[in-house]
């Protein structure tokens, strides 16, 4: 089968839902043929493990292609950079026998995330109360905040040291001003930095240029999304999102590239729904079945160890994911946690005072108000995760992927059966 990464083309592999879809072994096997996998949003709040063999290797900001000896891995300009947490990743990563030397980069614009970003971050959760967002209080929305209003620090700042210095002053000041007067210590904290300014320096590059003449030369390109198209700041569950562009278009605006070089993106979906933190779940299960899912599934965040909320597919957040990231495929990932079930529901419809909403509605108190429609498919009731091959799988499992392509008008390519990187069944294409 005709390989899906081109050379001098991006290919995108973005979280369609919620997050934690599983993409992480979907770009690891990609990464595979890739030369280049990229990051372009988010920071290290986007964990995902990937299972080589016996070994766990826990990813929350560094791209996962880093599995693969052969592909650089590269922190692009839209990603916010905990420097303590980027060391300490590739640190754990190289005592599990990973080797980065030479094939790890960041983006000389990338925006710096500070100790301070992450205690304001818990203190404004505080602020909002029973409102709150639920974020992983890793500084990531501080981060971008002060980014957008044009205070933030980037990578390139700490090589003229004297001026970062003035300007994180300045900063954790207006800090102390919004927020009262936090225990952090400002300089120990410049101090900190000043080394860690040296340690970095090996892997800062130009990464617009970087990325330009990668395609001139014919790389092979991917980009991994980080946290999922539900969760993007103008068209997830506002205020219930994560603060940066998790879209097809996050990749155009976060690494610098032009949306043509994009030539494939594949949208990752998991058999059925999990979310974290707050926010509305239309197809939320809160009895035997979401346990179900949380237990066989194991739904706890990589990143927080925070059990996810769980329920089933809902193919109206499926089909709204889509009109916005356009899916050249869909991945669906961890189809055997439906095994033992008898029955299977999958969401079709929003229904509104007895009215089909048109999409996922922008106005979250619309959905308290909704009956969610639901189509009923039979179980396969046998176990999958020894399957390999599309004419395995039981017919009813083979069902259930038809509907979502049927329901979606995407095409199916991969099928997760099983955690391990192997466990995966491809759907050949019509
Ligand atoms: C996300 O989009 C906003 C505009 O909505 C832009 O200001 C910001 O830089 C983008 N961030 C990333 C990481 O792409
Ligand atoms: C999803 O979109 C497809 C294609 O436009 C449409 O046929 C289907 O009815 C939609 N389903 C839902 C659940 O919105
Ligand atoms: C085309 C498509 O969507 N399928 C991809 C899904 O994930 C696997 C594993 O990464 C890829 O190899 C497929 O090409």
């Amino acid at each position: 089968m005709a390989s899906l990464l081109q050379p001098g083309e991006i290919t995108v592999v973005l979280g369609a839902v919620w997050g934690d879809e599983g993409k992480g072994k979907l770009s690891d096997i990609l990464c595979g043929e890739a030369d280049i996998c990229a990051r372009c949003q988010g920071g290290n709040n986007a964990g995902h493990t990937i299972v080589v063999g016996d070994v766990k290797y826990d990813f929350h900001m560094l791209p996962s292609g880093l599995i693969n000896p052969n592909c650089a891995a590269l922190v692009g300009a839209g990603v916010v950079v905990h420097l303590p947490s980027f060391f300490e990743e590739k640190e754990k990563l190289e005592a599990k026998g990973l080797n980065t030397d030479g094939r790890l980069f960041v983006s000389d614009r990338a925006h710096l995330v500070f100790d301070f970003h992450q205690r304001i971050d818990g203190l404004k959760e505080i602020e909002l109360g029973r409102g709150s967002i639920g974020t992983t209080g890793k500084g990531i929305g501080p981060t971008y905040s002060s980014k957008a209003s044009r205070s933030g620090l980037r990578i390139h700042h700490l090589y003229n040291f004297e001026d970062f210095s003035e300007r994180f002053r300045t900063m954790v000041n207006n800090k102390f001003k919004r927020y009262g007067n936090f225990d952090y210590d400002v300089e120990a904290e410049l101090q900190r930095y000043k080394e860690l300014a040296e340690r970095l320096r090996p892997y800062v590059i130009d990464s617009v240029a970087y990325l330009y003449n990668a395609r001139k030369q014919n790389k092979k390109i991917l980009v991994e999304g980080a946290n999922a198209l539900m969760l993007d700041l103008d068209f997830g569950t506002y205020p219930y999102v994560t603060s940066s562009n998790t879209t097809v278009g996050g990749v155009c605006t976060g690494l610098g590239v032009p949306p043509a070089s994009i030539k494939n993106s594949i949208g990752v979906v998991k058999a059925y729904t999990t979310r974290v933190g707050g926010g509305p779940f239309p197809t939320e299960q809160l009895n035997a079945i979401g346990e179900h899912f949380q237990t066989v599934g194991h739904e706890y965040g990589v990143t927080t160890g925070r059990k996810r909320r769980c329920g089933w597919l809902d193919l109206v957040v499926v089909n709204y994911s889509n009109m916005i990231n356009g899916y050249t495929t869909l991945n669906i990932t961890k189809l055997d946690i439906l095994d033992s079930l008898p029955v299977i529901k999958v969401a079709t419809g929003y229904l509104l005072n007895g009215k089909r909403l048109e999409a996922f509605p922008a106005d979250l108190s619309v959905l308290e108000n909704i009956e969610v429609e639901y189509v009923e498919l039979p179980g396969w009731q046998s176990d999958i995760t020894k399957c390999r091959e599309w004419k395995d799988l039981p017919e009813n499992a083979k069902k259930y992927i038809e509907f979502i392509e049927k329901e979606t008008g995407v095409p199916v390519d991969w099928i997760g059966v099983g955690a391990a990187r192997d466990e995966m069944v491809r759907k050949p294409l019509n």
